[in-house]
């Protein structure tokens, strides 16, 4: 109701003034309030805990009622235990489908689930002339239940006349049930579910673009093949894009286990996160910075984010094709949600997140497909290539330095040509990437600050064994090892920044009496203790005065005194390139 009684203050403040100022006044009254529409929020409040019936014409609440308790595998988003004769089933399925089919299999697909929102989201009013609304879910040899599942839930938990349809796109799937039972199941929904199939692999950023090409709502709204959507969570996500159609929304994504099917909150109640990135393009979530805290006069209310996860969001369906939906030389999977939120705010839209808006996904343990014929044509690893395309499309020239300093190899993929994504960047008049690490993405550099370059890269070859530093193929934190060299990089791709920072990927390397380890490195640092000599090939660790070795029996790396004359002390960094 905030926006009517708004109205009527201003009428009684105008009424008040002398009559001869009224063209002026009706002009600061109808500029004040576009900008009240566009800016603030979307969404129309009542008075905390009030749950009356609507007096407003034209708001609704579309607050449907608590679901019915049900018993049974995996209700009220439980976790789901398989019996122990059951293990095999169970074993197979995750490494076909990266997830439990076995266990989703016996979960209904019309389960309850916690309602996981802020309890004020209860309260909120939305115009009932929103529009409606497409639900696109691609999809590439997923299992059935699960993809029936998403399905279910977004026809039992969205107000009907704002779902236009579900349009589920089949990416060349070649899994037997995916083919034969399909139709013949969702007949159920009638024309409220569509099913359209591609004649080849398309990956999943092709295939997205194609199902908004093809969709009938007036707003498109993208799940992944394996989400739950929680109660009310369309309307929340319609009200911002209604207001300002260049607007995207993005939901607040819970976990469901991969394994149990278990639905957990992702944040603690009222924590709020925001989608960044490092400099290697890997994505993050950050605690809401105080000033986007303070624009907000709710807590439940949607806020900025300069980036966001890719699977789940909601654009107007026209908006979305006038940025040239996804660059579609961007293949398979990875990079387009950086690509298609760099070009929603330098081209001058936004991008919400929104706290009422939640629904589950299935975060699988790896990726059950490979990329097909797609990534086969392709020199390199298919998401930097993507990450190059987006970074040279988007990043100012200093900022693509950051990047290829992460991500040295980079610099020697071909990206393909991208002049139709330069001249989209032209013809919309869209701002510079400077612009939006300034006013939008700001936390990125608290968190990663501008990177030095780096003065060595490449592996690290020991004199003396001939071998290389190497990961191992382990997460942080664990101990650095040594291996054949290869020559790929990976796990032998060892860099050493102008700041003396050694590091592999996004973590650092660092040195104590147990050995050389792979760390975390320090957030909002990018120095090191590291320093090469070129001469002498000691790599020496300033606080400890120490320099690595290598153990000539066991290959263990350890600092010892420094003795530059001793070759299991030498190293050559030697620059690797794509194969
Ligand atoms: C995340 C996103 C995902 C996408 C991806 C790539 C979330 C929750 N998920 O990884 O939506 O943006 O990052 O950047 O934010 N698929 C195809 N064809 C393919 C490959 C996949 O149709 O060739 C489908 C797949 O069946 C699924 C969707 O695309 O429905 C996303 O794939 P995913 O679930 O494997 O991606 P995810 O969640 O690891
Ligand atoms: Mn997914």
């Amino acid at each position: 109701m905030r926006v009517i009684q708004l109205r009527k203050n201003r009428v009684v403040k105008v009424s008040v003034c002398a009559l001869m100022f009224v063209p002026l006044l009706y002009l600061l009254y109808s500029k004040s309030n576009e900008k009240f529409l566009r800016e603030s929020s979307p969404l129309q409040r009542r008075a905390s805990g009030d749950r009356t019936p609507i007096l407003v014409d034209g708001y609704g609440n579309f607050e449907p009622p608590d679901e019915p308790e049900r018993t049974g595998p995996g209700e009220g988003g439980k976790r789901h235990e398989l019996r122990p004769d059951q293990e095999n089933d169970a074993k197979e399925s995750l490494s076909k489908y990266g997830m439990n089919m076995a266990c989703s299999d016996e979960i209904s697909l019309d389960r309850t689930i916690p309602d996981l929102r802020l309890p004020e989201c209860k309260h909120w009013d939305y115009p009932t002339d929103l529009p409606d609304a497409s639900v696109i879910i691609v999809f590439h040899n997923e299992g059935f239940s699960t993809l029936m599942r998403t399905v279910h839930s977004v026809i039992n938990r969205t107000p009907p006349q704002f779902l236009k349809e579900v349009l589920l796109v089949d990416d060349f799937s070649d899994k037997e049930d995916l083919k034969s039972k399909l139709e013949n199941y969702i007949e159920r929904f009638g024309s409220k579910v569509r099913l359209i199939r591609n004649d080849e692999r398309e990956g999943l950023i092709r295939t997205r673009s194609r199902g908004a090409r093809e969709a009938h709502g007036e707003v498109i709204v993208f799940l992944d093949a394996h989400c739950e959507v929680n109660k009310n969570w369309l309307p929340p996500l319609l009200s911002p894009i209604y207001n300002d159609r260049t607007t995207m929304t993005v939901p607040i994504i819970d976990g469901i286990d991969h394994s149990t099917f278990e639905m957990r909150p992702v944040y603690e109640e009222g924590h709020h996160f925001r989608g960044i990135f490092e400099w290697g393009m890997l994505y993050k979530e950050n605690d809401l910075p105080s000033r986007e805290v303070r624009a907000r006069a709710h807590h439940s209310e949607p806020y900025k984010s300069p980036t966001h996860a890719g699977g789940l969001f909601a654009m107007n369906r026209e908006y979305f094709l006038e940025l040239g939906a996804y660059d579609p030389g961007l293949l398979v999977w990875g990079g387009e949600n950086f690509e298609l939120s760099f070009k929603i705010w330098q081209c001058g839209g936004r991008i919400l997140w929104v706290p009422c808006s939640r629904v589950g996904h299935v975060y699988r343990g790896f990726m059950p497909y490979n990329f097909g014929k797609l990534a086969q044509k392709k020199k390199g690893p298919l998401i930097v290539i993507n990450y190059k395309r987006v970074i040279e499309t988007w990043f100012d020239d200093k900022y693509k330095e950051y990047f290829y300093t992460r991500e040295p190899l980079a610099r020697f993929l071909d990206h393909g040509d991208i002049t139709e994504q330069l001249k989209l960047k032209e013809k919309l008049n869209c701002k510079s990437f400077q612009w939006f690490m300034d006013n939008i993405a700001y936390d990125v550099t608290a968190k990663f600050p501008e990177l030095p370059p780096n003065i060595h890269w490449g592996e690290l070859r020991n004199i003396a064994t001939q071998s290389c530093m190497d990961t191992m193929g382990v997460a942080a934190p664990t101990m650095m090892g040594m291996s054949p060299c290869h020559g790929f990089g990976n796990n032998q791709l060892i860099r050493l920044n102008a700041k003396g920072q050694l590091g592999v990927g996004e973590r650092c390397i660092d040195a104590d009496s147990l050995g050389v380890k792979l760390v975390f490195c320090k957030l909002g640092s990018v120095h090191g203790p590291w320093q090469y000599d070129e001469k002498t090939k000691v790599l020496y660790h300033q606080l400890k005065r120490k320099c690595i070795a290598v153990d000539p029996q066991t290959n263990h790396l350890s600092l010892l005194s420094c003795d530059p004359v001793n070759t299991y002390q030498q190293w050559q960094f030697k620059e690797v390139h794509p194969r």
